[in-house]
C-alpha cells in the first residue's frame, strides 16, 4: 500500500507567491483523524486578515499578467497536473482518509473526481466559446468573447476536501483569474495536496495561493476585500446567506453551493433489490455527509413496510470503523460538533409521537471506536412531511421514510422542502420517470439510481434555497468564472447608427 502523501510535519504554512509562509498570527489549528482523535494529522495556519491582504494583494499583481497567458497555454500545465495527480492517487486517498474520515474507496474516488475535473476543464483551455453573430448594421462584424474577472476568492467544504476545490480552482484558472483558496478548517491537507500538484505541474507562483484559517477570520477578510472579485463558496445554507450578503457590499460575483433534503422516490413497480441498494448509497454512503446525500424515502404505501423492514435490517448490518480498513461500511462523522447535531436531530426525531427509530440513534463507542466520532446508521419510518427531520438538512447517517398515496402525492412530498438539489425515482414505468424528472424541482434528477454520484461534465447546482441560480462543474461553471464582452467591429469606415427608427 502506498504512504501517505504528506509527512506529518508539525506546522504547514499558507502558500503565497508560489512561497510556503507562515501565518502572522504564528497560530495553528490542529488536524485530528476523526475516526481516532488521538492521531495527528497536521498543523494548519490559523491565518488572519493580514495574511489574506498579502495574498489578495500578490493573486491582483499576478492577475494582470496570467490574464494574457493564452487560455490553451494554461490548459497544458493543467494536463500535466492531471498526470501528477494520477500517480499519486492511492497517496492522496489515504491522507484524505485520514483527515476526512470517508472510507478509502470513496477517497479514491474523491481524488479520481479532481483528476476527471482537471482533464475535462483542461480540454476547455481549448474552447472557450463564445460567438460571432449578425449585426443589425451593414459592414459592421458582431461577436461576443469569454474574460477573465481577476482574483477569486474560494471557500470550500471538508467534505469533498479535494474534488470541490477541483470544481472552483481549475475553472478559475483555465478562464485566466487568480485564486486565494480557504480550505475547510477540518480537512485543509488535501487541498494543500491538490494545489502542490498544480504549482509542481507549473501553475506560476501567485496565480494560486493558500490562505488557511477559520471562517471568522479567513473567510470574513476575503469577503470584505474589494480586490477580490469573484467569491465562490460550497456549504452550509446559514452561512452561505452570510457570504451572499457581503458579496452584495462590494459588488463582487458570488456562486452559492449550499444544503440539500433530498429524496428518494420508491414505486410500487420499483425493483425494491435495488432501490435498497440505492438508499443505501445514498443514505449511508460518506456517512451522509453530502449534500447530494438521500435523507428521504418516499415509499408508495402499497410496499412501504416491506421495503422499510428490508431498510433497517441491512442498516443494522452496517459496519462502522476506520475508513482506512478495507471492511469498514461506514466511516466517522468529521468532528464533535457534527456528532452532537445529528444527535440532537435522532432526539427531535424521536420526539415526533408518530415517527418511529428502527435502528442506530446513538453514538458508537464500543473499543477503538471511543477516540473516533462515530455516529449509528439511523432510520426513522412512519415520518410525515411537515416534521424536522423530514425538512431540514442533518448531514449525517439519519435518514426518514415517509409513505406517499401515488405518484403525484410523491412529487408534492419531494418539493415540500426549502432545498432543491438532488431527487431520484425508481420505477419500471418510464412514462412515470419522466413525469417525475419534469415535476420534480431540482438541479439533480436520477431514474433507478441513487442521488449521488454527478459526473464533472454535467452541471452541478439546485434549485430554491440550495444555491443561487450558477452551475458547477459541465461547461455551465465557465459561465461562473468568466465574464461576457460583447465586440463590434464598424468597417464601413462612416458613422452608423443603431437603434434609430429609420
Ligand atoms: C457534495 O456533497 O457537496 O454527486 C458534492 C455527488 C458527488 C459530489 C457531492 N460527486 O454526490
Amino acid at each position: 500500500m502506498a504512504k501517505p502523501a504528506a509527512k506529518v510535519r508539525p506546522e504547514h504554512s499558507n502558500y503565497i507567491a508560489g512561497e510556503w509562509v507562515a501565518p502572522r498570527s504564528g497560530s495553528y489549528i490542529e488536524n485530528r483523524n476523526p475516526a481516532d482523535t488521538r492521531e495527528l494529522v497536521g498543523r494548519f495556519p490559523a491565518s488572519t486578515a493580514e495574511d489574506v491582504e498579502q495574498a489578495v494583494g500578490v493573486a491582483a499583481e499576478t492577475f494582470q499578467k496570467w490574464r494574457k497567458v493564452p487560455a490553451p497555454r494554461r490548459a497544458e500545465i493543467l494536463f500535466k497536473a492531471g498526470e501528477i495527480l494520477i500517480q499519486r492517487k492511492e497517496a492522496f486517498a489515504i491522507d484524505m482518509t485520514r483527515e476526512m474520515g470517508k472510507v478509502l474507496k470513496e477517497t479514491r474516488g474523491d481524488v479520481q473526481e479532481a483528476i476527471d475535473m482537471t482533464y475535462f476543464i483542461a480540454g476547455e483551455g481549448r474552447r472557450l466559446h463564445g460567438y460571432t453573430t449578425k449585426a443589425e448594421l451593414p459592414n459592421k462584424y458582431a461577436m461576443c468573447s469569454r474574460e477573465p474577472i481577476g482574483v477569486c476568492g474560494l471557500i470550500t467544504p471538508w467534505n469533498f476536501p479535494m474534488a470541490i476545490p477541483s470544481w472552483k480552482i481549475l475553472p478559475a484558472l483555465v478562464c485566466g483569474n487568480t485564486v486565494v483558496i480557504k480550505p475547510a478548517e477540518d480537512t485543509p491537507l488535501s487541498t494543500y495536496n491538490f494545489v502542490s500538484a498544480l504549482s509542481e505541474a507549473g501553475i506560476p507562483p501567485g496565480v494560486l495561493n493558500i490562505v488557511a484559517g477559520r471562517g471568522v477570520e479567513v473567510g470574513k477578510a476575503l469577503l470584505a476585500h474589494e480586490k477580490v472579485r469573484l467569491v465562490s463558496f460550497t456549504g452550509s445554507t446559514e452561512v452561505g446567506r452570510i457570504v451572499g450578503q457581503s458579496c452584495a457590499a462590494t459588488d463582487k460575483i458570488c456562486s452559492l453551493e449550499m444544503g440539500g433534503k433530498n429524496v428518494i422516490m420508491i414505486m410500487e413497480d420499483a425493483d425494491l433489490d435495488l432501490a435498497l441498494e440505492g438508499v443505501l448509497w445514498g443514505a449511508f454512503g460518506t456517512t451522509g455527509q453530502r449534500c447530494t446525500a438521500a435523507s428521504r424515502v418516499v415509499v408508495h404505501r402499497k410496499v412501504a413496510k416491506k421495503f422499510t423492514s428490508m431498510l433497517a435490517n441491512r442498516a443494522k448490518q452496517l459496519r462502522l470503523g476506520p475508513g482506512l480498513n478495507e471492511k469498514t461500511d461506514v466511516g466517522p462523522v468529521i468532528n464533535k460538533d457534527a456528532s452532537e447535531k445529528i444527535l440532537e436531530y435522532v432526539e427531535i426525531g424521536r420526539r415526533e409521537d408518530k415517527a418511529k427509530m428502527l435502528c442506530g440513534g446513538r453514538r458508537a463507542e464500543k473499543g477503538d471506536l471511543k477516540y473516533g466520532f462515530f455516529v449509528e446508521p439511523t432510520v426513522f419510518s412512519d415520518v410525515e412531511p411537515h416534521m424536522r427531520i423530514a425538512q431540514e438538512e442533518i448531514f449525517g447517517p439519519v435518514v426518514s421514510v415517509l409513505e406517499c398515496r401515488d405518484l403525484d402525492h410523491a412529487i408534492e412530498i419531494a418539493n415540500g422542502v426549502k432545498f432543491g438539489l438532488s431527487a431520484s425515482i425508481y420505477t419500471r414505468d418510464t412514462n412515470r420517470a419522466f413525469h417525475a424528472m419534469e415535476d420534480v424541482q431540482t438541479g439533480i434528477f436520477y431514474v433507478n439510481a441513487s442521488t449521488i454520484g454527478a459526473e464533472v461534465h454535467l452541471p452541478f447546482g439546485g434549485t430554491k434555497s440550495t444555491g443561487n441560480g450558477h452551475r458547477e462543474g459541465g461547461t455551465q461553471v465557465l459561465d461562473i468564472f468568466s465574464e461576457w464582452k460583447a465586440v463590434y467591429v464598424d468597417y464601413s469606415g462612416k458613422l452608423q447608427r443603431a437603434q434609430i427608427d429609420t
